[in-house]
């Protein structure tokens, strides 16, 4: 079974709410990042956890080890069960989110190589190896991989083994689900779900991947 995490980048806690509301039967998860905690404040956390699914911060947390603490400090504090943070800053700098987190009893996911194609200017085969090996070592709960790549996301599969796998890249971005939904365990989608006519009907046309 594949879990669908809803990336909710709409920009008003209105519209987060109301996608929310119409999308929750159909989802396992809920990330959000600065869209929508720029465009409403962080409070907004307690509001969706009222449909009772993990909470994700797509903060990319990307500091050294003491900012990135403080961050991730706030963002438990607020609400959240799960935190994404870049790998490339370092392993102390990602042991301090994967430490905050699992002092609040939540998770903590690190970014391999980003779903983009200007991702390979940096992050492509090699680099993402080694994050993939770091996040390992750091003890973090899994990673970050594109679904517009299944052939990077199993070349990481064989380093991080049964960490989990959580991916962006279908739908809008061109990734396939039914090609990415065997080789990883959380499939990230968000304009495809939100920006429908009918936001239920595109989350739960997903839903062959969750059984
Ligand atoms: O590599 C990444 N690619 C990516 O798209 C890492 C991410 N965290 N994301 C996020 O996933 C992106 O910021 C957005 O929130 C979501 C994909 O959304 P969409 O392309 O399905 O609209």
């Amino acid at each position: 079974m594949t879990e669908l995490m809803l990336a909710l980048d709409v920009l008003t806690r209105a519209e987060a709410m109301d996608i929310a509301e119409k999308t929750h039967p159909y989802i396992d998860a809920i990330k959000i990042g600065y869209p929508l905690v720029l465009g409403s404040g962080l409070s907004v956390a307690r509001d969706l956890s009222e449909f009772d699914l993990p909470l994700i911060a797509d903060f990319k947390v990307a500091d050294i080890p003491n900012t990135n603490r403080l961050i991730a400090e706030h963002v438990f504090e607020a609400g959240f069960s799960g935190i994404i943070t870049q790998g490339f800053t370092g392993r102390d700098s990602v042991s301090a989110c994967v430490d905050v987190a699992h002092s609040a009893g939540g998770k903590c996911y690190v970014v391999t190589e980003m779903s983009h194609p200007g991702a390979l200017d940096f992050m492509g085969e090699g680099i993402a190896e080694r994050l993939a090996a770091l996040a390992v070592e750091c003890n973090a709960d899994g990673i970050i991989a594109p679904a517009t790549r299944p052939e990077r996301v199993k070349a990481l599969r064989e380093i991080i083994g049964k960490k989990k796998i959580l991916s962006p890249g279908v739908g809008a971005q061109g990734g396939s689900a039914e090609e990415i939904a065997p080789l990883i365990d959380s499939m990230i989608v968000g304009r495809s779900i939100y920006n429908s006519e009918d936001p239920a009907k595109a989350a739960q046309s997903y839903s062959f991947i969750r059984n």
